[in-house]
């Protein structure tokens, strides 16, 4: 069963080949010799010898889904600069940033240093590099240096603390992990899982990376002789049973230095109203899964039922390892659909910073939603569709802002538009996105000045409607949220729009469904009366 797995899961394309990794190896190498230059660089500037320059150190760092050891071909490499005091956050985004512009494997590069977590984005020899900087109160940083001691953070400012974070909560999952290998092979499974089923997403109130490393984390400190194949079912089988709101934890939370808030149902009301708690085992714990609504726990708990009854036939050979992976139904599930709108008439940076502000909104929309007595779930779909219209006058403009088809969206500069979005998601910052699509129209549709961008993003709702009043009314929630994202500082109602639709699904438009994919047809009215 547990090659059978593995061999699922190459097929499946979630392992990249030993030339590649082998590259990758050779990247942070490279880049700890150019931390290590870094560091003696500002110290000399800061009239150190050249020995004690040398002295200061400087180490890289590796978090996210390459530290975990489940990365693919597509994976960036997620990694931490760690310096001495000497040197600042300052510095990183000019010395640092100065270096790695000279370096000839340097093929783009884009900085944010005003980000929550301040982030230098690269690729580097045809890899994907997420870099960010952390800096210790202590004179140097030598090589053998961890970062487990949690007196390390004293004395640090936030965005030290936040940067610090990703790599000490993986650093400790693996430590507190029996077997590393058995564990990366079932992450690997279930993220492939989550991620077909589409219920992998933080922002949208899913579990993201963390939360799912954690989970499977867990079920291996439970079984800990146990194989991957093993740990996939036990996974859904336990996970299926658990008495939410329970937490799950690795270990106990532990008190620290700090005057920061550890995570504690008992102190705060807040934590009480975690669904579905899954703590991270690193000083200071927080919830990882605070997003999750009554709706979206809905949906994990009926995909961990899905996913039980079929590892149950998987495990006695009566099924393959595929079926576990089959993409959701999301478009075909529900017979109502609301879609939301975010739309830009401006440039692809504006309607960026735009729908990601929706974005980070909706979930309190589907909050709202819930509060509705005759919604019983309003699912969020965890991915966004972008378009980009050519309109003939403003009225055309309109319309397409308020969520209406015109044959004139293109998709291929839609695509341009979400690079750019999918590297500003992953850490909240700001990327520029080069030129806008007016530059860029190659399809003959240049003659229609007025380009309009939309993102729309989709909730399916299952309805139970009350037979005396057999309307739903869901002006309420949509205003709200609507003064929700309008109270963005950066709002310019002319530029921005808000919409909201609700659509049947047969009425829903063709590129939500894959190439060769069933779509929902309009039920002919039904003769006979049951
Ligand atoms: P990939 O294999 O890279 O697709 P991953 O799990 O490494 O999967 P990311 O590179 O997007 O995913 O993220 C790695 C870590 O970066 C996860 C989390 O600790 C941190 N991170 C991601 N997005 C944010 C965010 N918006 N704010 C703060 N930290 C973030
Ligand atoms: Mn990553
Ligand atoms: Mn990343």
């Amino acid at each position: 069963m547990n090659e059978k797995l593995i061999d699922e899961l190459k097929r499946q394309g979630s392992f990249e080949s030993e030339e590649e990794s082998q590259k990758r190896i050779e990247v942070l190498n490279k880049l700890q010799a150019l931390a290590e230059e870094f560091v003696r660089s500002v110290s000399i500037q800061k009239n150190m010898s050249e020995q004690m320059a040398r002295d200061a150190g400087g180490k890289i760092f590796t978090f996210g889904s390459y530290r975990l050891g489940v990365y693919g071909p597509g994976s960036d490499i997620d990694t931490l600069v760690v310096v001495p005091k000497h040197v600042t956050r300052e510095n990183f985004f000019d010395v640092f940033e100065k270096l790695l512009r000279k370096r000839p494997e340097l093929e783009e590069i884009a900085c944010v240093p005003d980000a929550f977590v301040p982030i230098i984005k690269i690729k580097f020899s045809g890899i994907s590099v997420d870099l960010i900087c952390a800096r210790l109160d202590i004179p140097q940083i030598p090589l053998a240096l961890t970062l487990d001691d949690k007196n390390l953070l004293r004395n640090l400012d936030e965005k030290d603390l936040r940067s610090l974070n990703g790599t000490r909560v993986t650093d400790e999952i693996l430590r507190l992990v029996p077997q590393a290998i058995v564990f990366k092979h079932a992450l690997r499974a279930i993220k492939l899982w989550a991620q077909r089923r589409a219920i992998y997403s933080n922002v949208m109130g899913f579990p993201g990376g963390v939360a799912w490393a954690m989970l499977v984390a867990r079920i291996c400190q439970l079984y800990p002789n146990a194989i991957s194949a093993t740990i996939i079912s036990k996974f859904f089988n336990i996970l299926t049973k658990w008495s939410w709101p329970q937490p799950v934890m690795l270990k106990a939370i532990e008190d620290g230095p700090l005057q920061v808030r550890v995570w504690n149902p008992k102190l705060y009301p807040a934590d009480r109203a975690h669904r579905m708690p899954i703590i991270t085992p690193a000083y200071p714990s927080m919830c990882a899964t605070h997003n999750i609504s009554a709706s979206t726990q809905k949906v994990i708990m009926s995909e961990l039922k899905r996913g039980a009854s079929l590892v149950d036939e998987i495990m006695i050979g009566k099924r393959p390892w595929a079926d576990l992976f089959i993409k959701h139904d999301f478009f075909l599930k529900y017979k109502y659909y609301l879609a939301v709108y975010a739309s830009s008439k401006g440039t692809a940076e504006q309607q960026l910073k735009w729908s990601g502000l929706v974005e980070s909104r909706l979930r309190q929309l589907v909050l709202k939603l819930e509060w509705i007595d005759s919604i019983e779930l309003a699912h969020p779909f965890v991915k966004e569709f972008d378009q980009v219209h050519y309109c003939a006058d403003e009225d055309e403009a309109k319309r397409v802002a308020d969520g209406e088809q015109i044959s004139t969206a293109s998709t291929k500069e839609a695509d341009l538009a979400k690079t750019v979005k999918a590297e500003e998601k992953e850490h909240g910052g700001k990327a520029t996105a080069n030129g806008d699509a007016e530059n860029k129209a190659v399809d003959g549709t240049t003659a229609k000045k007025l380009v309009v961008y939309t993102t729309t993003f989709y909730i399916g709702l299952e309805i139970n409607l009350d037979p005396r009043h057999k309307q739903l009314d869901i002006q309420w929630p949509c205003k709200e949220f609507y003064e929700m994202c309008r109270t963005w500082p950066e709002y310019d109602e002319d530029i921005n729009c808000i919409c909201v639709r609700n659509i049947r699904n047969f009425n829903l438009p063709d590129y939500v469904f894959g190439d060769g994919e069933a779509r929902p047809v309009r039920q002919k009215k039904s003769k006979r009366k049951l």
